[in-house]
């Protein structure tokens, strides 16, 4: 692999790829867009309810209440990784907004503390990213899904513009954290030696395979 590469990586994910963010989606849950048309179609049983693709008659969402958000994983591993000292339950309940303010510094103590940090230490990773940048990218935990082209977390191309079924999201991460440069160093620490699925994957959902 080499750091040309990964610097073009780089440039095409600061320059191209759109954030994602969901926002105050439970206002605007469709189960289809047949159940909220005011007909009655498909196989529903009354207007916009029942059937195989709406919710039962006479059911309501009930959006009462407070909800508490308990856990989060934009990124696999990420939590466990850098937040495994005193505030990973602050960090599953952050919202993605905040948490580059509250954790960042967190993360880069952790990655580059000469005591504590990971082994062995962090100069910049295959993506060029230096410990500060790096840490600011993996602080946001959330998952980049770029609109266009490839969905992949890394083909060997392209890079975090969405995660499709097989990709192997920790050797992805493990590569960033611990394979230096051009990702060639620390070999026995750039995966965990778990392949990806060689089952097929379902073709509907939930789009599951069975154990390997
Ligand atoms: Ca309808
Ligand atoms: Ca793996």
């Amino acid at each position: 692999m080499k750091t040309l590469k990964y610097t073009y990586l780089f440039v095409a994910i600061t320059t191209s790829l759109l954030f994602v963010q969901c926002n105050d989606d439970d206002n605007n849950i469709i189960i289809n867009a047949t159940c909220s048309d005011g007909l009655l179609n498909g196989d529903e049983t009354g207007i916009d309810c029942g059937g195989t693709a709406c919710l039962p008659c006479g059911q309501v969402l009930d959006f009462s209440g407070t909800y508490k958000q308990e856990d989060q994983v934009g990124r696999p591993g990420i939590n466990t990784v850098f937040g495994t000292t005193g505030f990973k339950d602050a960090f599953n309940s952050t919202v993605p907004s905040e948490m580059q303010a509250a954790f960042q510094t967190k993360f880069l103590a952790k990655l580059i503390d000469p005591t504590t940090g990971l082994y062995p230490p962090f100069t910049t990773n295959a993506l060029g990213l230096t410990a500060e940048e790096f840490t600011t990218v993996l602080s946001n935990d959330v998952l980049w899904v770029a609109k266009t082209g490839i969905t992949t977390y890394f083909n060997g191309t392209e890079i975090f513009t969405g995660r499709a079924l097989n990709d192997d999201v920790i050797d992805v991460s493990l590569l960033l954290i611990f394979g230096g440069p051009d990702g060639t160093e620390n070999p026995t620490l750039t995966s965990d030696g778990v392949p990806t699925n060689d089952v097929a994957f379902s073709t509907s959902f939930p789009y599951l395979a069975g154990p390997f």
